[in-house]
């Protein structure tokens, strides 16, 4: 049994319509990361924070799952069904819902989900509704406590043990459409040195020595489906 994890980033999603966050048209190219991606820009300007998330949530049903996605959900439904001896496991940084649209089943969020709301109270995690606003009750205990369910920086991002569990144990690592400069992401690589082979997808690959065993350039959608063909 082939025991695959695959990182995905934005990249993955940029041919569906969706902004990196880091390229030339890149979403933070107009806002400044501090004011938006961390938990004290939340603070400072709570609706300045909304109106940015709710402007990606207006996108998403605007937007659709790319070939890149479509393969990396049929290649986990070859396993599940038996036609294939191996087993796919997708951590994402992305907080799109695009491989879960794609069919895939096993993905974790580790940066969280722009449909879902948590509560700094209790820890519930609501889905996001159009009617939403900062002060709306939570949903399990009616304090005035929701956040978007997205990991800023200097948080600790989602489900770690879990990936790490699936990290210890995979044969193949793929990293798909990341800049891999965010950390603890950007280390995975070098944490399955000595088991497991590693492969990266990017659009452009950095010349000069890569921790990677094998890199392919391109766009996600032509060089994903022709790896998983
Ligand atoms: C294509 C393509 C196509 C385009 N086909 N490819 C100093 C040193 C080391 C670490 C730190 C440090 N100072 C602080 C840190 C930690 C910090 C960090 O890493 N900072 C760095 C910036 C230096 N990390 C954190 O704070 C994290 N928490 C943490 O470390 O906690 C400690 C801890 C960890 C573990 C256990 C115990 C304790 C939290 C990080 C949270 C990140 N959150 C964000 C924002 C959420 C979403 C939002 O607000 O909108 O997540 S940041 C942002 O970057 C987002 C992404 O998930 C993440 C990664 O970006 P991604 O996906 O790689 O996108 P891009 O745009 O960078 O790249 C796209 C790539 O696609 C490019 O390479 C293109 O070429 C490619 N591409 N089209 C193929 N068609």
């Amino acid at each position: 049994m082939q025991r695959i994890v695959v990182l995905t980033g934005a990249g993955i999603s940029q041919e569906s319509g969706l902004q990196t966050f880091r390229g030339a048209d890149g979403l933070w190219n107009h806002e400044r990361i501090e004011d938006i991606c961390t938990p004290q820009g939340f603070q400072r300007d709570p609706l300045r924070v909304d109106r940015f998330y709710n402007g990606l949530r207006a996108r998403l049903p605007t937007v659709h799952p790319n070939a890149a996605h479509l393969a990396l959900a049929e290649l986990e439904r070859a396993g599940r069904e038996g036609r294939w001896d191996g087993q796919v496991t997708i951590v994402t940084q992305n907080i799109d819902d695009l491989h879960e649209r794609a069919g895939s089943r096993n993905v974790i969020h580790m940066h969280g989900e722009l449909l879902r709301l948590r509560c700094t109270a209790c820890r519930a995690t609501p889905a996001w509704r159009t009617d939403c606003f900062p002060d709306t009750p939570c949903p399990a205990c009616g304090q005035p406590t929701l956040r978007p369910d997205i990991v800023w920086f200097g948080e600790i991002p989602y489900h770690m043990e879990a990936i790490s569990r699936h990290l210890a144990a995979c044969d193949l690592f793929v990293a798909i459409g990341t800049s891999g400069v965010v950390y603890p992401a950007a280390g995975f690589v070098d944490s399955v040195a000595g088991h497991a082979d590693t492969m990266l997808f990017n659009l452009k690959i950095p010349s000069g020595p890569s921790a990677f065993d094998q890199a392919i350039a391109g766009p996600a959608t032509r060089t994903v489906p022709a790896w998983t063909r």
